[in-house]
């Protein structure tokens, strides 16, 4: 194995953590995005906790690598990242949406950590390609990383970014799709399949790596494998599980966006340690 097994293991208990931390964020009785922050949270873990270059004392320090939440209604997964990370104190989180609070439903500049407002589904492929050409024009070493949803590939704004992308050849940019088969109403292949996704991404001109979303060495070795690839943008297409690790959450199109009674929050946070 690549890696050790301490280092998977303590990237398996942070996506755990950070599921717990986005539980908590939701709460009771007020909907929340269950579903697709549970689905992402491995592959969030794996950025944060391993490989993007971050200072959280100092949020633009140049040399950090960029992370764009394109799925943006995940919010809640992103600011407990960056709340364990240190950007910003995590006894804020169950205060995120509070009216007027710097921890809002979707992410927006301003907040620590925070490289794009986004959350209007599609745009934030390709607002990390203008930031991954701005860094490429000044000859500078950074990465930049989008999470993309799957159902957020309806939206046609993503394959103009992966176009030009592919054209350009932009080896610091990574996608990485959370393909976890389901949007907010239902099943993709029922509504507007996007299969073969791979396929499609392939044939815009970038290298494409299959992975289990929830196999901590199989995203780490993407993550690296992505890095050594000199003349492609990368897509990582992660399967993944919508609401993974909340039982009665798992797979289903109902908890995309859902209000917790007071026994699925106890039994989520019980599952989840
Ligand atoms: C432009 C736009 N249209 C619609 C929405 C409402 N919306 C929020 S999440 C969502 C479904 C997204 O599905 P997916 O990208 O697969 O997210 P996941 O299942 O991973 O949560 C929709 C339609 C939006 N945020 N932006």
């Amino acid at each position: 194995m690549a890696y050790s097994k301490e280092l998977i293991k303590s990237l398996e208990e942070k996506g755990q953590l950070l599921r717990r931390d986005c539980i908590k964020c939701i709460g009771v009785g007020v909907a929340g995005h269950v579903g697709g922050s549970c689905s992402s949270a491995d592959l969030v873990a794996a950025l944060y906790f391993h490989k993007l270059k971050l200072d959280p004392k100092n949020p633009e320090w140049e040399g950090r690598d960029y992370f764009l939440l394109s799925k943006g209604h995940v919010a809640i997964l992103q600011y407990s990242a960056l709340a364990e990370k240190g950007f910003f104190p995590v006894d804020d989180l169950p205060h995120c949406k509070d009216i007027g609070f710097y921890l809002q439903g979707h992410p927006h500049l301003g907040t620590p950590g925070i490289e794009a407002g986004t959350g209007s589904l599609g745009q934030g492929l390709s607002l990390g390609l203008g930031m991954a050409i701005g860094l490429k024009l000044d000859e500078k070493p950074n990465r930049v990383y989008v999470l993309v949803g799957d159902g957020e590939m309806n939206e046609g704004q993503i394959w103009e970014a992966a176009m030009a992308a592919g054209a350009k050849k932009m080896n610091n940019l990574c996608a990485i799709i959370d393909n976890n088969g389901l949007q907010a109403q239902g099943f993709i292949k029922d509504r507007l399949n996007s299969e073969p996704v791979a396929d499609k991404w392939k044939a815009f001109g970038w290298n494409v790596i299959e992975i289990d979303g929830h196999n901590m060495e199989q995203i780490l070795t993407a993550l690296d494998d992505a890095e050594k690839c000199t003349d492609k943008p990368t897509a990582i297409v992660a399967h993944t599980v919508k609401g993974k690790g909340v039982s009665f959450a798992e797979n289903k199109a109902g908890y995309h966006n859902k209000a917790l009674t007071q026994e699925e929050y106890d039994q989520a946070l019980a599952e989840l340690s």
